[in-house]
């Protein structure tokens, strides 16, 4: 049976071609993926947030409506801009944003201004917004993604989409800093983390 390519070590692809015998080192399981290499190096900030240094990456659950504060209307606990998640320049961002109401929820970056627009709708980067941005991704087992570059320093906000929900007090803090070396976490965040 071949070898799949993508498990064979780079220094033992140009035996594949030339011989049938592997030598031992060149075996599969000889060498470990690289893709398991990179999830060891992943290091939690708190329970939502964690972060590979050498990769230059952060991966951030948001949870809307995690719990009661704020009527429903915060993520990971925090609401009316009490909680700061900051990254340094540059890096690679990755949000799981999930909705744990009984009502639409959904999330976006925006720059940081006064007031809070009403239905937020302007990126401060491409694709820092989840899909159903006006009307929510749904109750209970709305889900998506969104991932972005870090690329230019400064003050953001995350705040939900939907008419009258940022102003009623649905947003955090997101700082892209040019000092800090690793991602950070701070303000009023759920309790167990
Ligand atoms: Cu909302």
């Amino acid at each position: 049976m071949p070898l799949p390519l993508s498990i064979v070590p780079a220094a033992c692809l140009p035996l594949l071609a030339g011989t049938l015998a592997f030598p031992p080192a060149c075996a599969a399981g000889g060498a470990a993926p690289a893709s398991a290499a990179a999830r060891a190096d992943s290091t939690p900030v708190n329970r939502f947030v964690s972060y590979d240094a050498g990769a230059k990456s952060v991966s951030i659950r948001l949870i809307a409506a995690l719990n009661g504060a704020r009527g429903g209307f915060n993520f990971n606990g925090g609401s009316a801009g009490d909680q700061t998640i900051s990254v340094p320049l540059g890096w690679k961002v990755h949000f799981d944003v999930r909705n744990n109401d009984a009502i639409p929820h959904s999330a976006i970056v925006i720059a940081d201004q006064t007031p809070v627009p009403n239905a937020p709708d302007q990126p401060a980067f491409p694709g820092a917004y989840t899909a159903h941005l006006g009307d929510g991704l749904a109750p209970q087992t709305g889900h998506d993604t969104m991932s972005f570059v870090a690329a230019t320093a400064g003050n953001y906000l995350i705040a939900c989409g939907v008419p009258g929900h940022a102003p009623s007090g649905m947003y955090i803090r997101f700082v892209v800093s040019p000092t800090a070396t690793a991602p950070s976490n701070t303000g009023t965040i759920a309790a167990g983390g």
